[in-house]
């Protein structure tokens, strides 16, 4: 086989792969709630079902493939950028059937196209480019459908087995230790990440601790027990309004029964201590690190941690090495619906010692969504640049949610300070020099 021929035969792997997905998270429920807005905070699952086609047909047959548009007049409604989340269900939407219908079409001409497809011509086609983003975006449209899964009312209809039961939190150190000293951020040469993850650049990031691994239930429930939501000391004064106006008491999803209890994708159970803490806020994440006397790592911080091996001085792809995540050492891809016990995955430690870096949950970071020295746009400002800014907080590692394909040890996600229903934990950190503690 030729390389282009394995490129191919990836590609069509990671499409067919998403669009397994899609179908299963848009099967497991009836067409009226296709239809229906489960949350003012997402779309209707009938809109991302035809935005990822159209978002595909866009890039893939129009730009790459030069074809003629399909169903231009439909552009607008598919337009994250026209219409808030919150107005699409007042759009004249395509129907749960001619959405499929459409995706269906879409992909049979993809197929035809990737046939026909020789890499490297131009820059999209370049390592399979903008194929490899098109199967990324359908799975990040696949982790909103499933959080409005998490958001819907009514009996549960998606189900997986729990994670393999192997946290060993109690008996690792609380904190690993990362010496000072450059390494590589970001990166110039893997094929498919995106625009906000390049160029590669050198950052001297200064000594610091970092949790082994994310905040457990258990940590975050003395947190609360402790007055951690009534005290103002603990908060940033963003956060400390917010928290008033929203009347935070816990994480979203949490309720108090004499315990806690936790409804997870329709299943209510009291909460699982060693289990990462999940659905929490940036501004809950800062405040619970004020009280523990820590902080939340910045992005760098938590890149060195993740990627740096101090033997080779490199960076690597992802905290256990260069290969791919397999399911011995990330909780990724939705094959389990919750976070495995902190100290899981040990075949996944990075150099650190530090564990679960990447899958179980997203970490909020302390840093702002801003761009890399010498970052370019591309292939359009409308997946990074137009968010850049400090209105937007960084989130890294991915988290049981999100698929291999869209998850590196590189990758960046961001969201709103206030943002609770994405599946979102944290660990903290402290500097380790006095200059910067
Ligand atoms: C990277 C998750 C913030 O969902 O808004 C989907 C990904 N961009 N369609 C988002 C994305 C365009 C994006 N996040
Ligand atoms: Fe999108």
């Amino acid at each position: 086989m030729t390389d282009n021929d394995t490129l191919r035969e990836r590609i069509a792997g990671e499409l067919s792969a998403a669009r397994d997905r899609t179908t299963d998270l848009t099967t497991a429920v009836d067409e009226a709630d296709l239809v229906r807005q489960h949350s003012p905070l997402m779309s209707p699952l009938v809109w991302d079902l035809a935005h990822v086609a159209n978002q595909e047909e866009l890039w893939l047959l129009r730009e790459v493939g030069g074809l003629t548009p399909i169903h231009p007049e439909i552009d607008p409604l598919y337009d994250a950028f026209e219409h808030p989340r919150s107005k699409r269900p007042t759009l004249p939407l395509l129907a749960p059937g001619e959405a499929r219908g459409y995706g269906h079409e879409v992909r049979g001409r993809v197929m035809d196209l990737l046939e026909k497809t020789r890499f490297g011509g131009t820059r999209l086609t370049d390592g399979g480019f903008a194929f490899g983003m098109i199967a990324q975006h359908e799975q990040q449209h696949d982790e909103t459908m499933l959080a409005t899964h998490q958001l819907r009312v009514g009996p549960p209809v998606l189900s997986a087995p729990p994670p393999p039961a192997a946290g060993d939190a109690v008996t690792l150190p609380p904190e690993v230790f990362v010496p000072a000293g450059p390494f590589t951020m970001g990166t110039s040469t893997e094929p498919w990440a995106l625009d906000n993850e390049r160029p590669a650049h050198v950052v001297d990031v200064p000594p610091f601790y970092l949790d082994t691994t994310p905040v457990t239930n258990a940590a975050y429930a003395t947190f609360i027990a402790d007055g951690g939501y009534d005290d103002p000391r603990w908060w940033t004064a963003d956060g400390w309004a917010h928290r008033q106006r929203a009347g935070l008491e816990a994480p979203l999803f949490w309720r108090w029964e004499g315990e806690w209890v936790r409804v997870s994708f329709g299943v209510a159970l009291p909460i699982i201590p060693n289990e990462p803490v999940l659905h929490v806020s940036w501004y809950e994440a800062d405040a619970y690190a004020r009280w523990a006397g820590r902080r939340l790592p910045s992005e760098a911080e938590w890149e060195k941690a993740a990627r740096h091996d101090p033997v080779s001085g490199r960076s690597m792809r992802y905290p256990w090495g260069d290969f791919d995540p397999t399911p011995e050492v990330a909780n990724l891809g939705q094959r389990h619906l919750r976070p495995a016990l902190a100290g899981s995955y040990p075949l996944g430690a990075a150099p650190s010692g530090a564990r679960q870096l990447i899958g179980d949950v997203w970490e909020w970071t302390s840093s702002d969504f801003l761009p890399y020295p010498g970052f370019t746009a591309w292939p359009y400002k409308e997946y990074s640049e137009v968010f850049f800014g400090p209105g937007y907080k960084v989130l890294r590692g991915g988290a049981f949610s999100v698929s291999p394909v869209a998850c590196r040890g590189t990758f960046r996600n961001w969201d709103y300070p206030i943002r609770r229903q994405i599946f979102a934990g944290f660990r903290t950190a402290r500097s380790a020099s006095l200059e910067t503690a």
